[in-house]
């Protein structure tokens, strides 16, 4: 399952407010391996490499967003770590299809 996806991180490991200025949307290439939800990020790095970022979605739960209404299609991913974060997908298919297939693992 792979789709660009915006994401807002909302609280860290331990349910932990993000600070100040590192709260804003970022735009991720996502790609679910198993039980791992990577995120490229869609700018390069000198030596070519892509920026990626790695969540383990092992117990963690999916669902929309009903409480954030600033944008459509956004869904809430809680990690068993307790970090939170929010993603703004595409359309709503794409939203019901992402916290289906994460849900599904
Ligand atoms: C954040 C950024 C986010 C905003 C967030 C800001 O600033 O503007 O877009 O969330 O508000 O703190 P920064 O990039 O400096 O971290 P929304 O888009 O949801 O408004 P918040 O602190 O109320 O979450």
């Amino acid at each position: 399952h792979k789709g660009f996806l915006k994401r807002k991180a909302h609280a860290n490991i331990d349910g932990k407010r993000i600070p100040w200025g590192k709260r804003g949307w970022k735009t991720f290439y996502a790609v679910l391996k198993g039980m791992v939800l990577y995120l490229q990020k869609d700018d390069y790095r000198m030596d070519g490499h892509t920026l990626e970022e790695v969540v383990s979605v092992h117990h963690a739960l999916a669902e929309k967003a009903l409480d954030y209404t600033k944008r459509p299609h956004v869904f809430r991913l809680q990690t068993a770590d307790w970090r939170i974060f929010l993603f703004e997908a595409g359309s709503k298919e794409q939203m019901s299809s992402w916290i289906a297939r994460i849900n599904l693992v």
